[in-house]
């Protein structure tokens, strides 16, 4: 299917990224400048399907002339102006096809994969397009040879955007890697749905998430917020103007990051499913919405009852309530929205719902009426087996599948941070536990983030590139990237910082392994708590019984530094949007990692035979690891309320332990 691109690159680029973050049997490591080598690839996040060097890289100084066809939109050539501002150059000229700028140092073709300019710029770089790049494909070279050029071609305007995206990536500054890509997503919907209960996200959230989507290649944002009156128990009313002009502005931002905008109302809790004038306040609030430039549409019907009825008129329709009767009554309105509103409007993409069980693979007599009697064209949700699923198999997606008698969009609960076993919680593990093959089975990943949306950056970046390409994701590569975007790899959400800052992607990833830990329901473990610091605790202590105690001390005090030292770093270096959202878990961090320090010196003492000294470091230690148990989470920026866990089961255990050793 691709041109000459073998398979073997995407093993061979994670070979490189892996010595490039240095990664092994130590802490996970940030790529730092270096990581651009000159030969090799650059990581690009999500991992191209295929990426391979062609040459040396390309020097970005003065002129540069961009060529754009109809392809490149306006988000695109803005993009790419940016891009190559950032990579050095003085001056960029964006121009249709025409007479070119003599005196430019680097040419820039980003346009219809047809076109003969774009043809012979691949065909320079010993590329051969395939029949089709795929929706939302792309193909990029970078050729340093003589008249050196990077040419995009795609066959879509997302795809060009995309291409664009890459080579932001592949930009350090000064250069351009000298490469070939060649890529298409393997999902069609990716992105997230702010479909949590607790404090809904800020405006600012929502416009900040927009730009990070398009920079992490993730199309769709649905907006479902529990708590939003308007979208669930005032769902009949329209928004008031203040919040409708927001509203506005978010189909705006969306739009300048190729991001489906997909509005979500969620009636379940009141309609009356045999009331024409409800199904009315329903299509015409829809409507009010399409009419402001959405055409992605959504009816959660999750987390209310199906065992009762909100109007009498339901039972002289359905019949006494019942499981059964409440999938026909859903059935019958998603379908009348399918109707009457979706086929109405050519521009408007087919109807997505979560039904009221989405969550197991059991048939039922729900499903079953859902699975006969729903329109084929509804997209539906469903969130693996298990509200909060352990690991989400191919197997678990093809029996859903089957059951639902339709093919699904995973609406995956992680990070989500609202429900009870997540108490005090700060989701920071890497995408895990999905199995590659979902991108064969599954329409779609969207994620339902924390109501800390900086945050969620760093799941929702590892979704992306399982969604985008499965089969290479490795979970702690996309961990990685994901502490480098924070540490200054960031682009469209605000500062143009080309490169991570080493120091506080390191910092980073200390505090992501502390609050690695995510719980199902019941709040036991799907990923376990502090893995890295847990490796070390444990070395230490086989360390300290062997005998060889100076050496473990050392080795542990040093890490005991990082940890303490982490919080500062990250209010230094990352985005504060990040930093506010996180503050609690920094400062009981702070708090822990004096505790650590603590523990450190009273070992240390006791090894130097001053027992006098260790107790006193031991108590203090104690003093700090009582505070940090009592930072409890923000009330206006969390549910549910309690005491933020920092490495709980690690670090408090080792820290109670010390004494007695
Ligand atoms: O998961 C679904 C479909 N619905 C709700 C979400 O709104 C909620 O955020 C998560 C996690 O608590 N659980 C749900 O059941």
């Amino acid at each position: 299917m691709f041109g000459r691109f073998p398979r073997r690159t995407a093993a061979l680029v994670l070979v490189l990224g892996a010595v490039a973050s240095g990664c092994g049997g130590g802490p996970p490591e940030p790529s730092g400048p270096e990581s651009l080598p000159a030969s090799g690839t650059p990581q690009v996040t999500p991992q191209p399907r295929e990426i391979e060097r062609v040459g040396d890289d390309l020097g970005v100084t003065g002129k540069v002339e961009v060529v754009v066809d109809p392809v490149a939109d306006g988000p695109t050539r803005e993009l790419a102006e940016q891009v190559l501002r950032m990579a050095g150059a003085d001056e960029v000229v964006v121009r249709e096809p025409g007479e070119r700028a003599e005196d430019a140092s680097l040419r820039v073709r980003i346009g219809d994969s047809e076109s003969p300019s774009v043809v012979r710029g691949l065909q320079a770089a010993g590329r051969e397009l395939p029949e089709q790049l795929g929706p939302e494909g792309y193909a990029l070279a970078a050729t340093a040879d003589a008249d050196p050029q990077v040419v995009i071609g795609a066959q879509e305007s997302a795809g060009a955007y995309y291409g664009v995206q890459t080579l932001r990536q592949l930009t350090s500054p000064g250069r351009i890697a000298g490469v070939a890509v060649q890529d298409s997503p393997k999902m069609p919907v990716r992105g997230a749905i702010e479909g949590f209960y607790g404090p809904p996200w800020s405006h600012q959230d929502r416009l900040d998430q927009l730009a990070f989507y398009g920079d992490a290649k993730l199309n769709s944002y649905v907006y479902a917020p529990k708590d939003d009156p308007y979208h669930r128990e005032r769902w009949r009313e329209p928004y008031p103007e203040p919040e409708f002009d927001q509203v506005r502005d978010l189909i705006a931002q969306a739009g300048r990051h190729h991001v489906k905008f997909t509005f979500a109302l969620s009636p379940g809790t009141s309609i009356c499913y045999s009331d024409d004038a409800d199904v009315r306040a329903l299509l015409d609030k829809l409507e009010a919405v399409r009419a402001a430039g959405v055409h992605d549409f959504s009816i959660p019907l999750d987390d209310i009852s199906y065992t009762s009825w909100n109007c009498a008129g339901d039972e002289r329709a359905y019949g006494p309530p019942s499981q059964e009767a409440a999938g026909r009554a859903q059935a019958d309105l998603l379908n009348r929205v399918q109707r009457e509103f979706v086929d109405a409007h050519p521009d408007v993409s087919p109807l997505q719902t979560v039904s009221t069980e989405y969550s197991d693979l059991d048939d039922s007599p729900y499903k079953q009426r859902i699975r006969e009697q729903l329109d084929e064209r509804v997209l539906m949700m469903w969130t693996g087996d298990g509200v909060i699923p352990e690991r989400i198999t191919t197997d678990d997606a093809r029996a859903a599948e089957q059951v639902w008698g339709r093919r699904l969009l995973l609406w995956d609960n992680y990070p989500v941070n609202d429900f009870d076993g997540s108490e005090g919680r700060l989701m920071l593990g890497p995408y895990a536990e999905r199995e590659p093959g979902l991108g064969d089975e599954l329409a779609g990943d969207v994620v339902n983030p924390m109501n800390q949306a900086a945050a969620s950056k760093v799941v929702e970046l590892g979704a992306a590139d399982f969604a985008w390409n499965d089969e290479d994701f490795d979970p702690q590569r996309a961990w990685r990237a994901a502490a480098d975007y924070l540490a200054g790899q960031r682009f469209a959400g605000g500062d143009p910082g080309l490169r991570a800052n080493p120091d506080t992607a390191a910092a980073l990833l200390v505090f992501f392994d502390l609050e690695h830990m995510a719980p199902v329901a019941n709040g036991s473990a799907w990923l376990p708590p502090a893995p890295e610091l847990a490796g070390r605790l444990d070395e230490f202590r086989s360390a300290w019984e062997d005998g060889d105690r100076d050496q473990a001390l050392r080795d542990l005090d040093e890490y005991a530094q990082r940890i303490a030292t982490a919080p500062e770093r990250i209010r230094a270096g990352a985005p504060a949007d990040f930093v506010a959202g996180a503050e609690p878990w920094l400062r009981a961090t702070d708090l822990w990692g004096d505790s650590l320090l603590a523990t450190t010196a009273g070992l240390r003492a006791r090894a130097d035979g001053n027992a006098q000294r260790a107790d006193g470091q031991f108590a203090r230690a104690g003093q700090l690891a009582d505070r940090a148990g009592q930072v409890r989470t923000d009330p206006e920026a969390s549910r549910p309320q309690g005491p933020v866990r920092v490495a709980d089961g690690v670090l408090d255990v080792f820290i109670a332990q010390a004494p007695q050793m």
